[in-house]
């Protein structure tokens, strides 16, 4: 359906291929704008590439693991540190020994491809680098191998030298090929990862039985954490809750993981998915092979994180488990009643611009709400059609969408709505300042964790700090601006 003429943006009178991409949401009947396909020429993109959402984002949290990037040295450098995904193997020593099994957010290793390996191959180039990295750092759980364009391209065979590693070093060495061309955006290397790390743990675990949860060693309530990503510490309040709820955490996919643990990911009960764009394939294969089933969760927000707790106790059929999750919702709710009455006060009827990656949109439409906050416009990087299903089920009618926004069109929705604030990241947090409208990390926090409860104070007490900063009034004081 096209959006009203009045909706269109003036930006992109040059550019009409773009209105396809806007859409003015309706609970009933959803609308979703053109989304998952090419960047048209010309467009200056804000997407990240294949490679990123399978390094950047799925495979880069993994904490104890060598993460080799095969690839000239920039590919490795730029994706490196930027997203805090956080992990808890800081242990750098003990006594006696020098501990170096922390790799999160760390270390950036590449092979440093140069143009005499892409003549002649870089598969000695990769052997050598794994060797000597492990040389460097006995005390890592496994190699994860990523190729980008460039070796993608010249088609080194990275699986003959993984199982050449793996038999050297008695770790399992898995190779991720998600070449930053395979597809239109970073949600093209969320899939990547999460097929070919399936593949290759349910291989490794055929060879190595041994990796498995041995069956005395499983309980009645198994859960794995799936799509979670330990953003600023969002697991420290998402692990107590699920544990007094009487489950015990097997995995996380991929928050801070060890190898370890991942390689027993098919022998939990339940699947709990938080982060359904880049992880409900790896969901699907678990539950095809293994006959692990999952539920959807959300853990933003009060009524979304009471209902991941309610829906888990509800899978396990236990009376118990159900009285204990109204339990801690109530508990919950009552530590953070004060400090929420206060923000709600503060920020009731401010308007907010979203534009996060995709499914940040529709967990946050919801917490707006909840903070009495109006969403006035919703933009996604590289959302698929069920993301918007879920923006136009959780959003007032008539919110208007932007599918993989550039800069012009950014520009033209923050002077067109005049929001209180911005919801987005670091690229676009300067030009939105620029304007006048204060905004919040959404994608790695300000000072969060905000998952859970208590996280939603720290996100409401930080959007509060971002609109009630002293230093808006001068860009908002003509005399000050003439
Ligand atoms: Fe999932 Fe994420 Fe997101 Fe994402 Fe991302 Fe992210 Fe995001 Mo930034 S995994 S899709 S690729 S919820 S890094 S922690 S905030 S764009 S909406």
């Amino acid at each position: 359906m096209p959006i009203p003429e009045t909706y269109e943006l003036e930006c992109d009178r040059c550019i009409p291929e773009r209105y396809k991409h806007m859409a003015l949401s309706n609970r009933e009947q959803p609308v979703i704008p053109a989304c998952n396909i090419k960047t048209v020429p010309g467009d200056m993109t804000e997407r990240g590439c294949a490679f990123a959402g399978a390094r950047g984002v799925v495979g880069g949290p993994i904490g104890d693991c060598i993460q080799m990037i095969h690839s000239p040295s920039g590919c490795a450098w730029y994706q490196w540190g930027t997203r805090r995904n956080l992990s808890t193997i800081y242990n750098w020593s003990g006594p006696g020994k020098l501990c170096n099994d922390s790799h999160n957010r760390r270390r950036a290793i590449t092979t440093d491809l140069k143009e005499e390996d892409v003549v002649f191959g870089g598969v000695k180039k990769l052997k050598n680098a794994c060797l000597e990295t492990w040389r460097l750092t006995p005390g890592a759980g496994g190699i994860l191998i990523y190729t980008t364009c460039t070796s993608g391209l010249i088609g080194d065979d990275c699986h003959a030298v993984a199982r050449e590693v793996e038999k050297e070093i008695g770790k399992p060495v898995f190779v991720i090929e998600a070449p930053g061309f395979c597809g239109v955006s970073q949600s093209k290397g969320h899939h990547e990862f999460n097929v070919q790390f399936y593949k290759q743990m349910a291989e490794y675990r055929e060879k190595h039985p041994e990796v498995c949860l041995k069956e005395e060693d499983k309980t009645p309530y198994d859960i794995n954490i799936i799509g979670e990503f330990n953003m600023d510490w969002d697991l420290a309040l998402i692990k107590p809750l699920f544990e007094k709820l009487g489950c015990r955490i097997v995995t996380v996919f991929t928050g801070g993981e060890r190898m370890d643990n991942l390689l027993k990911m098919p022998d939990a009960k339940l699947n709990v998915l938080h982060c359904q764009r880049s992880c409900t394939y790896i969901s699907n294969l678990i539950q095809q092979g293994y006959e692990v089933p999952y539920v959807r969760a959300s853990f933003f927000g009060i009524e979304q994180t009471a209902r991941a707790l309610r829906d888990v106790a509800k899978f396990f059929k236990s009376e118990e488990m159900i009285d204990k999750a109204e339990q801690i919702i109530d508990k919950e709710t009552k530590a953070i009643t004060p400090a929420l009455n206060f923000y709600r006060e503060k920020l009731a009827g401010k308007k907010v611009g979203l534009y996060v990656g995709g499914p940040r949109v529709w967990h946050w439409t919801k917490v707006m709400k909840e903070l009495g906050m109006e969403v006035v416009f919703g933009m996604c990087t590289f959302a698929h059609e069920d993301d918007y299903e879920k923006i136009n089920a959780r959003a007032e009618d008539s919110l208007f969408l932007v599918d993989a926004p550039n800069e012009f069109e950014i520009e033209e929705c923050l002077e067109r709505f005049k929001p209180d604030l911005f919801l987005t990241g670091l690229k676009e947090k300067y030009l939105a300042r620029k304007f006048g409208v204060p905004t919040v990390n959404s994608h790695s926090y300000e000072k969060g964790p905000y998952a859970m409860f208590r996280g939603l104070i720290n996100f409401a007490r930080d959007i509060y700090q971002g609109i009630y900063a002293p230093v808006w009034k001068f860009t908002r004081d003509e005399d000050f601006t003439r």
